[in-house]
């Protein structure tokens, strides 16, 4: 593959948003990869990185890899954002400083021990539900019912109406691509969605012990406004329930598809978190957001003018050969240390904490129960703008 002259990134006309791609991005990742460190991508005109160390080097740098114009397509400063931007997510420091404290303090592992027993008897209780032998579709009865039960309870959400908070992340997820048929279809539930999404983050509706309630009382502290705290109880609500789900579900199908590694899983159910780390890089749930540059900048010899916005190929910088060793391999007792599943920098996974909890809880039930994972038919995978995952996951489960 011929590099691009210095300065003057490569071109590509790969289109990271069609159906082609994001049905098996790998191939084009590949593409991206060895077209050079930063590629131009005509079709959309921005930027694009997929090796591990410009993937790196951008999201290690916010003064000049902002995301206060937004981690999607658009750019805020032109484009008006289709809901009130995350105080989290879409916010630069020093305000993205003081809200990830706020939040922060709620993940923190000291804040999370004491979920860690309710997580492992749902995982329990869930598992001990499905059938042994029968096909069943995990998407529904355990990728999605395990975090719609422990993370919802866990923030403080009614149970009645959960099932808008897979629309609404289904919604906050694909607008981060374009404006297309995905992103319309996501957004065709937002009148009876959006509106529960938002009472749910009222202080009043949120049970008084949760996660939710932590983030008031930091309020009433002065650390941030009420107005301020129902929007970052939003980001809970906007990022916890489908990363969470294609997780669990990607972690199913990579072990339906390598027995050999669930057999080590079953051998030692403390392999159960490694495991999960590997799942994280081998199919990263959250494949791809943007960041916007904020001055003129050099990436491995290429020029970025100011304003542009860049794809992070997170999906892609996770089975970089640069980094990997044998990358298109799973394997539990990898080193999985430089993984980007849960991003990097500032914006790195506040809930990562959590999202492990929850993973480890559901394998190491599995791993107590079952012997075999295996398919009972094709997966359906889920063409979506940023997560990668399936919609439906036949499973067969034994004894
Ligand atoms: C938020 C938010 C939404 C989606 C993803 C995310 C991966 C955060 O609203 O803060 O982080």
């Amino acid at each position: 593959m011929l590099e691009a002259p210095r300065g003057a990134p490569a071109t590509s006309d790969i289109d990271p948003f069609s159906d082609a791609y994001l049905g098996d991005p790998y191939p084009f990742h590949q593409q991206l990869r060895d077209a050079g460190p930063v590629v131009w991508l005509a079709q959309w005109q921005v930027f694009a990185v997929a090796r591990a160390a410009p993937v790196k080097a951008v999201l290690g740098d916010w003064e000049t890899f902002c995301s206060g114009a937004g981690v999607g397509l658009a750019n805020f400063k032109v484009e008006t954002p289709w809901r009130t931007p995350s105080l989290l997510l879409e916010t630069d420091p020093p305000d993205h400083t003081r809200n990830r404290a706020v939040i922060g303090r709620a993940l923190s592992p000291a804040s999370l021990r004491g979920l860690k027993s309710s997580f492992e008897s749902a995982a329990e209780e869930l598992v001990a539900a499905l059938p042994d032998g029968a096909d069943f579709d995990a998407v529904p009865l355990l990728a999605e019912a395990f975090p719609l039960k422990v993370f919802a309870d866990a923030v403080g959400v009614p149970a009645e109406g959960r099932r808008h908070l897979l629309a609404y992340g289904n919604m906050v997820f694909n607008a981060m691509g374009p404006r297309n048929e995905r992103f319309e279809r996501a957004m065709a539930h937002a009148a009876q969605v959006v509106p529960w999404i938002e009472r749910a983050c009222q202080r009043d509706v949120l049970t008084p012990s949760g996660l939710g309630a932590q983030i008031y009382a930091a309020a009433d502290e002065g650390a941030v406004s009420a107005r301020e705290a129902a929007l970052i109880v939003r980001s809970f609500l906007s990022a916890g329930v489908d990363t969470t789900a294609a997780g669990i579900a990607n972690a199913l199908y990579c072990f339906a598809r390598n027995p050999d590694q669930w057999a080590r899983v079953r051998a030692d159910p403390a392999l159960a978190r490694a495991a999960f780390e590997e799942v994280l890089r081998f199919e990263s749930p959250f494949q791809a957001f943007f960041r916007t540059t904020t001055r003129e900048v050099e990436l491995e010899g290429t020029v970025l003018p100011a304003e542009a916005k860049v794809l992070v190929l997170i999906g892609a910088a996770n089975r970089d050969p640069r980094q990997w060793e044998d990358p298109d391999r799973f394997d539990v007792k990898r080193k999985t240390l430089g993984h980007v599943g849960f991003g990097f920098g500032i914006h790195g996974c506040v809930g990562q904490m959590i999202a492990r909890m929850e993973v480890e809880a559901v394998l190491a039930a599995l791993a107590r129960r079952f012997e075999r994972i295996a398919l009972a038919g094709p997966p359906t995978a889920l063409i979506h703008n940023t997560l990668r995952s399936f919609v439906r996951l036949p499973l067969r489960l034994g004894s």
